[in-house]
């Protein structure tokens, strides 16, 4: 029999690599998508097969994680093997203006399937994956970060993770449920949403190489993270659920860059050298070649409270999990590039 997986969050960057990851595996994947108004499936089109072919293995439900009901009939529909809860207002600027959506999402969305899974008899089938977080460690405690790290939220979104990290923790005590977080450090991609920095960077870098934008605006240089590549990081959620016993594992690269770091080696892949001049809100990256300001801090996306420094221990999952990270800094920063350069490129012929 196959193995029957419900993906929460699938329309998004982890949802389409681990959509994809399961099918490799051989199983049948149901993936909660939100109706929206205009096509919001981009990322998993090509795994997409009419659902009247006999051998079709990736289906689609409307749902949202603010609707209980909802999310019961489709649990009840699919009685899923594995549950991965990848759905969440995920952008922590965003959750400044929206706290209460984005704890109603992320945090009670979080027990509202774990309810759903309870209440349909399913604790003793259904494992249960949560999408914790690094941003759970918000201000610095202790570096590197590891699973005995304890928490500091920093933003309404890493607030509602925390709620959503210990509900987790709690039905798994309570109820015997096979119920995971897995810690997950930043971790991108080509795949990645426009407006998280990593992208909104090699994006910029690209459109500037070609003439299509002018000026990068940026908030914090100066913040540090360990980014990771996402398809390295869906295999770490899925090993986390073939385990005998549930557990809590930090997923990470143990390896920390600042923003600016990575803006310079994006330019660097498009050939652009840049110079940085002036400080704090005055700071500025100036095209070596051509002298014009290219780069430019724009205090509107700063955060009220900022997360300074992410370095993650990935010591517990590389012994228990066998998971190490395969791709490297500077070809997750290439990888991502040369992605968006050809996109840039698409972008100039569709115009000629
Ligand atoms: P994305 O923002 O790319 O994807 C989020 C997904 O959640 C999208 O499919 C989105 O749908 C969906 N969604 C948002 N709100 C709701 C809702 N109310 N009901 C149902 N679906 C909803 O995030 P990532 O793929 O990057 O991250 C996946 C998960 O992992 C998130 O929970 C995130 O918080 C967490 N995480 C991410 C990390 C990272 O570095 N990427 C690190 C650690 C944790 P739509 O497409 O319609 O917007
Ligand atoms: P983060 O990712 O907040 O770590 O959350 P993001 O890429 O948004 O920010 C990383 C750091 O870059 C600084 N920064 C900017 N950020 C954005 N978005 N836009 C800018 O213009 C900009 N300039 C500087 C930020 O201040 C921050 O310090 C991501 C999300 O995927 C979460 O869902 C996930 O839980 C965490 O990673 C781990």
């Amino acid at each position: 029999m196959k193995k029957v997986a419900l993906i929460t969050g699938v329309t998004g960057q982890d949802g389409a690599y681990l959509a994809e990851f399961l099918l490799e595996q051989g199983y049948k994947v149901h993936g909660v998508k939100r109706r929206a108004s205009s096509f919001n499936t981009d990322r998993i089109d090509h795994l997409y097969q009419d659902r009247h072919d006999a051998s079709s293995r990736f289906f689609l439900h409307y749902g949202d994680l603010t609707d209980s009901t909802n999310l019961i009939r489709i649990i009840q529909e699919v009685q899923p093997d594995e549950i991965y809860n990848l759905a969440a207002q995920s952008h922590v600027k965003v959750s400044f203006e929206t706290p209460e959506y984005t704890a109603n999402a992320d945090g009670i969305g979080t027990l509202r399937l774990l309810e759903a899974i309870r209440i349909l008899g399913l604790a003793g089938k259904t494992k249960f994956y949560q999408a914790s977080t690094s941003e759970l460690y918000g201000l610095v405690q202790e570096v590197p970060q590891r699973e005995t790290t304890p928490f500091y939220p920093r933003s309404p979104y890493a607030a509602a993770k925390l709620y959503a990290y210990w509900i987790t923790v709690n039905y798994r005590e309570a109820y015997q449920m096979f119920a995971c977080n897995g810690i997950l450090f930043n971790h991108e991609s080509p795949l990645r949403g426009e407006t998280f920095v990593t992208r909104k960077i090699t994006r910029a870098a690209a459109r500037i190489r070609l003439g299509l934008q002018e000026r990068l605006y940026l908030g914090n240089l100066d913040a540090k993270r360990d980014w990771g590549y996402a398809k390295d990081y869906v295999k770490a959620m899925w090993l986390m659920l073939q385990q005998e016993a549930p557990d809590d594992f930090v997923i990470a690269t143990g390896e920390t860059h600042s923003v600016r770091e990575f803006v310079e080696l994006a330019f660097r892949e498009c050939g652009i050298e840049l110079v940085w001049q002036g400080h704090g809100v005055e700071e500025v990256g100036i095209h070596a070649q051509t002298g014009n300001v290219i780069v430019q801090v724009d205090p509107q996306y700063f955060r009220p409270t900022e997360v300074d420094l992410l370095l993650g221990d990935p010591r517990k999952a590389k012994a228990v999990l066998g998971w190490q990270p395969e791709c490297t800094f500077d070809e997750l920063v290439q990888s991502m590039v040369r992605a968006d350069l050809a996109e840039a490129n698409k972008e100039i012929l569709l115009t000629l």
